[in-house]
């Protein structure tokens, strides 16, 4: 096999084509699947055309506009096997997968779990935490291989529920290319989705994106609200933007179209696909379950009890393109259809006529136009389907005497079609009454319907879908609007009201910009005045809870009505709070300075320790970033060689004595101690950190208080919302500062 590397190719494209212009430049595509599939036959590695609509869909992008295609190649290949890379307009990268790895993440995962979820089928889906962790490592290979090209272009575009994870995982290690999504199925409703046992994790790995598609406006619609109600994120529904940590993210409907021209002049190059007398229902699909083949042969079978005038005069030619044989539900439905097909066909065939055609194979692009011209009636009702691309093929294609497209209202693709007689899969009589109508429907209708259905088919053709996708996907980001006090209020404000408020504050990164020491980190005036207003409130007790030593936080807040929890909680003290040292710190404060001399070796340029009594952290903000990685895991090792716990934290890591206690735990005892063991019928718990440290907080505050964390949207969070940065936290703050009055906080004696 030929191998040449991807600069010399596109070198030598960019010398036979000449510049291309912004809307033409090359788009790294990455999908499950290449457009090609390897198998390994008798002569070795023989590759065929993929089936199913993301080929036909994506095939003529990179073709016009080259680029490369990363997906796995159908196979596993040995590692002395490569695909062939410098034939055709763009370059083929084949991601390498195990037969395991393709057996949990491909077989299972994705096609036992996301797609019937997502089709809206979930008792046929299955949720293995194997499965899961397949498909995690399988999309981490193709971030990895998207990471050693995507410098090369201007976009990522990656597809499909396969690679969800991937926009993520590719963030992770490259962080400059400008990453879209697009979702070929339906996207599920909240009530679906949240049956999924990862459903955050799916969320958070697709959120990587600067840009997520879908087909049609119900599917982002339950996509924002899924984000809104899983992540606790803030979105702009109307705006279709989301607020992801620091990020936004674009959402935005795109319905793809296909090559119209392409099907229009292969239909009128097509010999005679048929025998004229005989009148076609056809049906085209890969063989799946959502495609409601069994519902059809139910619905024709109806036809010909309840209009027996077509019985001898109507033929049903289904084709079906065998897919995913290797799981089990598909083998089942083959036997299931074609034992259906043999009693309908039992049941009427006579002599001369049998009611049901099938052929179960591939058949090429042009014989389907042959086809597709040639039906009476494309019936095309799927259970739940993302567009479905034959419906615009069969349009397409006809260019002789106009057809009638009978649709499943439940496809994506119906929400464009009014044009086409539309029905419920499910109800048999209604789907048999409509072919009955296609059946008799006079010339002057039909013509009506397919020249509305063509005209716009046309129009909002592949290119058109392309063009709109890349543009959107390339266009400036919009920011979402910053949280108004509405947005407070809608989280905030049933909960606060008639009671009093326990208000946590982290220290660093909350109130104070992160910054490279920890001695610049000083409150604005501004947010000292916001905490100085809450302070007073009657009805409000405010606690800081730092990794920082007590005195050291206590002197930088400088404020005497305050609670301050130093140390991640070890110590306590504030107005009505009996001063609290945990027993172990006096032991663990002599074991610090041992410590701190062992990581004394690693303070080498710019690195230091900072010692806080029984706790310690090692900062390495300021030291340059291809160091940073090696001397955090040094720090690890020499801290929990010494018996502590390390946790990371921003550019630090922080060395805990092993005593069960947190900020979690620290919080726990304040309220218990200030308002008494049924504390949360009492008052209100609001928590706001930045830090790995306040997800202890997080997790003990979970359905128990509200609680938010700031910054990036990088590391899993348990707290209920993000709040994008410090200015943020100031303004919900302020929304606080000023909410009306409640009842005064009552302390326990
Ligand atoms: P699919 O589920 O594969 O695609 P669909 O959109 O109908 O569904 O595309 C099927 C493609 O396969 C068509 O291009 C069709 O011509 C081709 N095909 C079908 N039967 C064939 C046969 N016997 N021989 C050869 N080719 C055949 C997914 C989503 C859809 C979405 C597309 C594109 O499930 O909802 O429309 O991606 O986004």
């Amino acid at each position: 096999m030929k191998t040449r590397t991807k600069t010399q190719t596109q070198k030598d494209r960019a010398r036979t084509t000449g510049e291309k212009s912004a809307e033409d430049r090359p788009v790294i595509v990455v999908s499950n699947r290449l457009p090609v599939t390897v198998h390994r036959g008798p002569k070795g590695l023989e590759a065929r055309r993929s089936p199913g609509g993301l080929v036909s869909a994506l095939e003529p992008v990179l073709k016009r506009r080259g680029g490369t295609w990363i997906g796995w190649p159908g196979t596993e290949l040995r590692q002395d096997e490569t695909l062939w890379t410098d034939e055709g307009p763009y370059d083929i990268r084949p991601v390498r997968l195990t037969e395991k790895e393709i057996a949990g993440y491909y077989h299972g995962f994705s096609n036992r779990t996301l797609w019937p979820l997502f089709h809206s089928l979930p008792g046929q889906a299955r949720y293995d935490r194997k499965e899961w962790q397949m498909f995690q490592c399988a999309n981490e290979h193709f971030a990895n291989a998207t990471a050693e090209v995507a410098g090369e272009a201007d976009l990522v575009w990656i597809h499909d529920y396969h690679l969800m994870l991937t926009p993520q995982l590719l963030a992770e290690r490259q962080q400059e290319t400008r990453v879209a999504f697009f979702l070929h199925i339906p996207f599920p409703p909240y009530d679906l989705f949240r049956l999924l046992p990862w459903d955050r994790e799916l969320l958070r790995g697709v959120l990587a994106s600067d840009l997520i598609g879908f087909h049609v406006a119900g599917y982002a619609k339950n996509f924002l609200d899924c984000v809104e109600r899983v992540l606790g994120a803030r979105v702009d529904h109307e705006a279709m933007l989301i607020e992801h940590g620091d990020r936004t993210v674009q959402v935005g409907t795109f319905p793809i179209g296909i090559d119209f021209e392409y099907f229009e002049r292969a239909a009128r190059a097509a010999p005679p696909s048929a025998d004229p007398t005989e009148r076609i229902v056809l049906g085209v699909d890969r063989l799946d379950y959502t495609k409601g083949i069994p519902e059809r042969i139910y619905a024709l079978e109806r036809l010909l009890e309840l209009h027996p005038e077509h019985r001898e005069k109507v033929v049903f030619l289904q084709i079906a393109v065998p897919s995913r044989f290797q799981v089990a539900e598909y083998r089942q439905l083959k036997r299931e259809i074609d034992g259906l097909i043999g009693r309908v066909n039992g049941r009427f065939a006579t002599s001369q006529w049998s009611p049901i055609r099938y052929l179960y194979r591939s058949l090429s692009q042009d014989r389907l136009a042959g086809l597709y011209r040639d039906a009476d009636v494309a019936l095309i009702t799927p259970l739940r389907d993302g567009m479905n691309l034959v419906a615009k093929e069969f349009i397409a294609s006809q260019v002789d005497e106009p057809g009638v497209l009978v649709l499943s209202r439940l496809a994506g693709v119906a929400e464009t079609m009014y044009e086409a007689l539309q029905v419920n899969p499910h109800n048999v009589d209604g789907t048999a009454e409509a072919i009955h109508r296609a059946l008799t429907m006079n010339e002057a209708e039909r013509a009506s319907r397919l020249t509305a259905l063509r005209r716009r088919e046309r129009l909002n053709d592949l290119d058109a879908w392309v063009d709109g996708f890349l543009a959107a996907a390339l266009s400036a980001h919009v920011g979402l609007r910053p949280p108004t006090d509405a947005d407070f209020d809608a989280w905030l404000g049933r909960f606060v009201t008639d009671h009093p408020v326990a208000l946590f504050l982290d220290y660093d990164g909350t109130l104070t910009p992160l910054v490279d020491h920890p001695s610049k980190a000083t409150l604005t005036p501004s947010m000292r005045n916001v905490v100085h207003t809450l302070v007073g409130r009657p009805d409000t007790d405010v606690a800081i809870v730092s990794g920082r030593a007590l005195d050291d936080v206590a002197a930088l807040v400088g404020d005497d009505a305050i609670i301050y929890a130093g140390n991640h909680g070890l110590e306590l003290m504030g107005p009505d709070l009996p001063r609290f040292r945990h027993q172990d710190l006096d032991h663990y404060k002599a074991r610090t300075v041992a410590l701190a001399e062992e990581l004394a070796d690693l303070a080498v340029s710019g690195a230091w320790t900072e010692q806080k009594g029984a706790t310690l952290t090692f900062h390495y903000r300021a030291v340059d970033g291809s160091k940073q990685g090696r001397l955090a895991e040094q720090a690890h090792a020499i801290i929990t060689e010494a018996g502590f716990q390390a946790r990371n934290a921003h550019k630090a890591v922080e060395a805990r004595p092993p005593i069960g206690w947190d900020k979690g735990q620290a919080v726990l005892h304040i309220v218990r101690a200030l308002y008494g063991p049924a504390w949360s019928e009492s008052v209100r718990v609001i928590y706001i950190g930045d830090d790995q440290t306040d997800e202890d907080a997080f997790r003990v505050l979970a359905g128990l208080g509200i609680t938010f964390r700031v910054g990036s949207a990088e590391a899993p969070t348990h707290a209920r919302r993000r709040l994008p940065n410090v200015d943020v936290v100031e303004a919900l703050l302020a929304w606080l500062a000023k909410r009306p009055a409640a009842p005064t906080a009552t302390h326990e004696p």
